[in-house]
């Protein structure tokens, strides 16, 4: 039986544990201490030795994404950047605004120990615009981190010097797309960028930029404080540490567990009361909306990079979206497509006019008015548009879409057979 690991979530149920006060009194900054005794590299190595992986969703080695910094010719230095991934949005995630909210100051130790290790002296971090209380509380912490000399000029009389900016989007989900989000913070409307050249090497005004998302930038003080091994004491070889894992939707108590990567939906339910009473699983997003959706039938499988990618899904950011069997699966992947058509930033074609397609296809089949054809027009259309887009939305949106289909065509099906929805929505509560 795998248990908790809270880490990242400890002091989420201190009322005041986001004052500086608190955080060093819980030993914060003293691996920033430690870290500006190591070198540069040293710490490159650590994270790397962890195994740490990208907490965004796409899960990429993040000590590997720091080393591909390209070194700088010492006559004609470019500026490194170190930018955070804030801008959480994606349906059903939820981790990111409540760790900023609880603890902002194991995010901005992280920063100044990232930033140290790349190279960079100016370090931004871009909030969801929608979230301005989160945006203070941020705000907030990189001030009082500046009063107490953690940021600024000659931090800690180490000799490095670091200036950390907090930016507030402006509402789109594709700012979180990692280009979008240098195309924002640059000034100019978030459109993603075609890859490569990768952010390492042409990012925030063309310059070697380092993109992570809040989780794993917050994971390094506890992995230098911790040390690798400790860290590659939990989870797996593949699918190292720990991660917050979100439950939401039919679960009688949702909310964040924090757990070893590898846990099964199984033992989280377990924590987490079951399903609502007198209801069973019926479907859930490992990852948010944009990850494949599974069923009863995988609910033992190790929720890591490996175990989901096994079942043709995906890890994501470990937004496990729980529906019962009252709820409507045309029903709910028609409300996804409604959020990627609406969010589609338009500058390709298939997601721009797909998800748009899609939403007219997903509408008459709930309403019961579709045919068998609806579907194989739907399967390939998402072959259409997954892959031929410049970034992740375009698959992202087509995952629940194919996935809806593959394991509940007969549902699709009764739709039009019965003339209408089978489910009275009112007893989901969910999609209504
Ligand atoms: C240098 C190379 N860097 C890859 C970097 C790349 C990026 C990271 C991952 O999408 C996924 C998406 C969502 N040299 C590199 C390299 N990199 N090769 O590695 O890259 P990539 O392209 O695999 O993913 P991505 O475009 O960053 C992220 C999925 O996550 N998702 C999460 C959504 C989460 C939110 C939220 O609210 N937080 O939106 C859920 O499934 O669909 O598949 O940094 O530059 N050769």
């Amino acid at each position: 039986m795998t248990t908790l690991t809270p880490v990242l979530t400890a002091r989420w149920d201190q009322s005041d544990a986001f004052t500086l006060r608190n955080y060093e009194k819980a030993d914060g900054y003293k691996a920033l201490r430690r870290a500006l005794q190591r070198t540069p590299a040293d710490i490159v190595q650590i994270v790397q030795d962890s195994g740490l992986r990208g907490r965004g969703g796409a899960g990429f080695p993040t000590g590997m994404k720091w080393s591909f910094i390209p070194a700088q010719d010492p006559a004609s230095p470019k500026p490194v950047y170190l930018v955070v991934n804030a801008d959480e949005s994606e349906p059903g995630t939820c981790k990111d605004i409540p760790l900023m909210m609880a603890d902002p100051h194991v995010l901005v130790e992280g920063v100044i120990i990232t930033a140290y290790a790349i190279g960079a002296k100016h370090a931004f971090i871009y909030v969801r615009g929608e979230v301005l209380h989160v945006f203070r509380r941020v705000l907030n912490a990189v001030a009082e981190a500046y009063e107490a000399g953690y940021l600024g000029q000659n931090i800690l009389g180490s000799g490095f010097d670091l200036d950390v900016v907090v930016h507030a989007g402006a509402g789109a989900y594709i700012c979180g797309e990692e280009t979008a989000l240098l195309d924002s913070l640059e000034g100019r409307r978030g459109q993603p960028r075609l890859k490569p050249p990768f952010p390492a090497v042409a990012g925030l005004y063309a310059s070697p930029t380092v993109i992570n998302n809040v989780e794993t930038i917050a994971s390094v003080p506890s992995i230098v404080a911790g040390g690798a091994e400790w860290f590659r004491g939990m989870g797996n070889e593949k699918s190292p540490g720990y991660g917050i894992f979100s439950l939401s939707g039919h679960v009688t108590k949702p909310g964040q567990y924090e757990a070893p990567l590898g846990i099964t939906l199984r033992e989280l339910l377990d924590m987490a009361g079951g399903i609502r009473a007198g209801h069973e699983l019926k479907f859930w997003t490992p990852g948010g909306s944009s990850t494949p959706m599974l069923t009863a039938e995988h609910i033992d499988v190790p929720l890591d990079f490996e175990g989901m990618a096994g079942v043709g899904s995906l890890l994501g950011t470990r937004a496990l979206q729980i529906f019962d069997d009252t709820t409507c699966v045309v029903r709910a992947t028609e409300r996804w497509i409604e959020f990627y058509k609406h969010e589609s930033c338009g500058k390709c074609t298939p997601c721009r006019e797909g998800f748009w397609w899609m939403v007219q296809i997903l509408e008459r089949l709930e309403k019961g008015d579709g045919t068998e054809a609806d579907l194989d027009k739907l399967l390939d259309m998402s072959d259409n548009i997954a892959g031929r887009s410049f970034c992740a939305l375009a698959d992202g949106g087509v995952a629940p879409v194919v996935s809806s289909i593959q394991h509940f065509r007969d549902e699709y099906i009764a739709h039009f057979e019965h003339g209408g929805c089978p489910f009275d929505p009112a007893a989901s509560t969910l999609f209504a």
